[in-house]
């Protein structure tokens, strides 16, 4: 093995400029020198992937010297964002990648922009996930990620007709150079078929056999996951479905041929495609055949990878292997390793649940009924028999124990239970997920609570210990140092060291510098360079002018009413008819306090959400009216940015002053955005909600916007009638009534308007919005004092230290997954 290391590929910039020319012409036999950005950026990011696999496959190999525990988090989702700078810092070999390709006519920036973000997630949960491999790889925590390697993304969002359109996004058109196909791992899964009951002659005992169905291939596709500054390099395996009959197909004669092609073609759709969906559950057959496909392969992988080792026995598997499951998405791995400990292992009930049990652990990310998973029991029993009958047995004994604990409590037992007596029953995969884990994590201090006192209060009273809260954080790498660089060389030279990028708590050290005039223009300039290239941007997806003098005031994230883009709409609306007013009046001293603004949203709304996606198209028929009325003079601008995703983010978080998380309380699990936000020197204008209310507490109150309804609040207003009561606030029913009347377009977008009636107003708008008007009119006078502002910035960003996913994964490891890092050193 050392022998080997020394080995390490050359990284001076000669060689690094002859390994991309080499991987131009022989890899991807295109012409060295004919200027193509696009084989150029190819073969860069091949090059850098060797540099990886080398890492790779020692942290590998030491790891299993090391017989040290392993973290699995398997998620159905990942964000990945651009991968080319991420890998290159982590190598420290950004600057002389960025010199050998100078020499080479390219600038790293051009053909960073070359590559397609993997857009294998829908949002918040599968960026954290993506966060989590960077910390875990960064820490040195030997960890793997699974999913699924969709071959269609979350769909390419287009603005056509003034309206939200999807396309395909298929990612993989150039191919994917970071990943590497692994035919040599690959797992039948099987769904549908018989179970049976089978009586051994011999001992007598029941023993349940699964026979007959359909057998899917996966094969294993592996992203290599480095760490920073460390050589500890991680993985990411994504399966792919192949049809399990290429196996026999040379054996079938003439006739059978073709059905076997057909039923070839027939299993190949089930990765295809991610479900569009965030916070709202599809039910759909084909989700749950992904699921389980992915739950399948994942756990025969980690068994056979465990058994390798000649003193591993399966009852030590918990002190071996941690499986996180990211939501209740993977949650049938809890029946399926019980059926893989049960029916192919022969382990007895009691040592297999203890695996499981010890073994599995379970993250929830949302408290919305509709996005809670239940499936109809027909339909597992259809795809899934052999599990459902597991699925009994632990909803059997578990009912038993909550029969025992509280005697003569029917309704306890009933709301408890994993299968739910509706017509067609149902099968509750959180209940499920709770019981067969050892450890329930909430992502918010508030959120956590919510899921003890209400969502799961049965459960919590049950197992009070088994509930834990994780606050949620992001990676500051890839989102101040790689998204930012001109913070950072700010922040680097005024602390006078880089070493903020290994420990978030060293920026503490900027507080006492957020007054000094020196480096609040330090400060101000790079915002201000941001706040171009946003501007530019801007100018490029929507075709609008914006001046980036004007306060950059952004709302992005998924389009959904709970994240009311709606009410921020209508307060818009509102700043836009009082400029009208006060010129209409001739107040020109008031209209010279009012502060320029550009309003940037962006987000995608479910295909299949028609008010959300109503919201994009008020929000574009209002952006029309304002940026055409020359009247206001570029007092307002508002822009809606199509196709919001990982890179799309990189260039707007930086280039903003204000950002909007103004979900309704209760609703907004953590968020994660507004972190990052924060983290670029954007404050924030939030409700009393997810993590908001932790921010609030790290940054001061002073400097952080918020408003409006609390969780208890919105709950007693939701319980009482008095919520149906109140009259709309004034300037809310003038706004709606401009709306109707067709000031904004011809479109009077009813059911919207509508939805704000006490009696619908699910989402508070209504109560809460005389309370944003007066944040954001806070929020207006602190621009207006530019020293203060940037005093409150600077403040902001070197309070985060507690947002970092770093804080957050170790959180992790020491409160659930008992691991401990083991960092892979070179030889001398
Ligand atoms: C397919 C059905 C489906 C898909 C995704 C249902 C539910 C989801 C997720 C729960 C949606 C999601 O991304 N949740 C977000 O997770 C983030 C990370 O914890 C939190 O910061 C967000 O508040 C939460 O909405």
């Amino acid at each position: 093995l050392w022998k080997l290391l020394c080995t390490y590929l050359p990284c001076d910039v000669l060689s690094l400029q002859k390994s991309i020319v080499q991987h131009v012409e022989y890899t991807l036999a295109r012409r060295r020198y004919k200027r193509d950005k696009c084989s150029f950026y190819q073969a860069t990011a091949i090059s850098v992937r060797d540099r990886l696999i080398e890492r790779w496959t020692d942290t590998q190999q030491y790891l299993s010297s090391k017989d040290s525990k392993r973290v699995y988090y398997l998620s159905l989702e990942y964000l990945l964002g651009r991968n080319l700078q991420n890998a290159m810092s982590c190598l420290a070999l950004r600057n002389r990648y960025a010199a050998a390709l100078e020499e080479l006519g390219y600038s790293l920036e051009e053909l960073t922009e070359e590559e397609r973000d993997p857009g294998l997630g829908s949002g918040g949960l599968g960026r954290l996930a993506s966060c989590f491999l960077d910390s875990l790889a960064t820490l040195n925590f030997g960890a793997w990620g699974y999913g699924l390697r969709y071959k269609f993304g979350l769909f390419e969002q287009r603005l056509i007709s003034k309206a939200q359109a999807e396309f395909p996004d298929f990612w993989l058109k150039e191919g994917y150079p970071w990943e590497v196909e692994r035919p040599d791992v690959q797992y039948l899964v099987r769904m549908y078929g018989e179970v049976e009951d089978r009586v051994d002659p011999e001992t007598g005992e029941v023993k349940v056999a699964w026979k007959g169905g359909e057998d899917v291939l996966a094969e294993g596709f592996d992203i290599p996951v480095p760490g920073f500054h460390t050589l500890n390099t991680n993985n990411l395996r994504l399966w792919t479905s192949k049809a399990s009959c290429e196996f026999d197909l040379g054996s079938f004669n003439d006739g059978q041929y073709y059905a076997a092609i057909e039923e070839k073609e027939r299993s190949e759709p089930l990765t295809s495609v991610l479900y569009p969906c965030d916070n709202n559950a599809p039910g759909k057959e084909l989700r749950l055949r992904q699921q389980y496909f992915f739950v399948s392969a994942t756990l025969q992988d980690i068994l056979r990878r465990y058994k390798k080792s000649p003193s591993h026995g399966l009852l030590d598997l918990p002190n071996k292997v941690a499986i996180q499951l990211n939501e209740t998405h993977p949650a049938i791995a809890i029946p399926e390793l019980m059926r893989l400990l049960l029916d192919d292992e022969n382990l007895c009930w009691q040592d297999a649940w203890h695996i499981v049990h010890n073994t599995c652990a379970y993250t929830n990310h949302t408290v919305m009924p509709e996005a809670l998973e239940i499936w109809p029991l027909p339909l597992v029993e259809q795809i899934l028999p052999r599990h459902l009958r597991i699925i009994y047995e632990i909803n059997h004994q578990f009912l038993s124990e909550v029969r025992r604990r509280w005697p003569g409590d029917p309704q306890r037992v009933a709301r408890m239970s994993i299968i739910e007596e509706s017509e067609p029953k149902m099968v509750k995969m959180a209940h499920l997920a709770i019981i067969g884990c050892h450890k329930v994590n909430g992502v918010a201090q508030v959120h956590t609570g919510l899921l003890c006192k209400s969502l799961f209060r049965d459960f919590y009273e049950m197992w009070p210990e088994k509930f834990v809260n994780i606050t949620n954080g992001v990676n500051h790498r890839r989102w101040m140092l790689q998204a930012n660089p001109a913070m950072s060389a700010v922040i680097s030279k005024w602390l006078g060291t880089h070493d903020w990028v290994h420990d978030l708590g060293r920026l503490e050290r900027l507080k006492e510098l957020s007054s000094n005039p020196e480096f609040q223009r330090d400060w101000q300039e790079m915002k201000r360079y941001n706040k171009r290239k946003l501007a530019e941007f801007i100018e490029r997806t929507c075709d609008v002018d914006v001046d980036a003098d004007a306060m950059f005031d952004v709302h992005v994230k998924r389009i959904h009413e709970y994240k009311r883009q709606f009410m921020n709409i209508l307060g818009v609306a509102y700043r836009y008819l009082r400029i009208l007013s006060l010129l209409a009046e001739e107040k020109f001293d008031e209209l010279r306090q009012v502060v320029p603004k550009v309003v940037i949203f962006a987000g995608k709304a479910a295909p299949n959400y028609s008010v959300a996606k109503d919201v994009i198209k008020l929000i574009i028929a209002i952006a029309d009216t304002i940026n055409s009325d020359t009247r206001i003079g570029g007092l307002l601008k508002v822009v809606f940015i199509p196709n919001y995703n990982v890179s799309v983010a990189e260039v707007i978080i930086p280039g903003s002053d204000l950002s909007q998380h103004i979900s309704t309380a209760g609703f907004e699990a953590s968020g994660t955005s507004n972190m990052k936000f924060c983290m670029n020197g954007s404050l924030l204008l939030g409700s009393r909600d997810g993590a908001n209310l932790e921010i609030e507490q790290s940054v001061g109150r002073a400097n952080i916007f918020m408003f409006g309804a609390n969780t208890k609040e919105v709950r007693t207003l939701q319980t009482t009638m008095q919520y149906r009561k109140p009259q709309l606030d004034g300037r809310l029913a003038h706004v709606t009534q401009e709306i109707r009347s067709g000031r904004f377009g011809p479109t009077s977008f009813d059911s919207l308007v509508d939805s704000l009636l006490p009696e619908n107003d699910r989402y508070m708008v209504g109560h809460d919005f005389g309370s944003y008007l007066e944040a954001l009119e806070v929020s207006d006078a602190a621009f207006r004092k530019p020293e203060e502002w940037t005093a409150k910035t600077i403040v902001s960003c070197a309070s985060m230290s507690r947002f970092s996913s770093d804080r957050c994964i170790r959180e992790y490891a020491e409160k659930i997954w008992n691991v401990e890092p083991h960092q892979f050193r070179p030889p001398n």
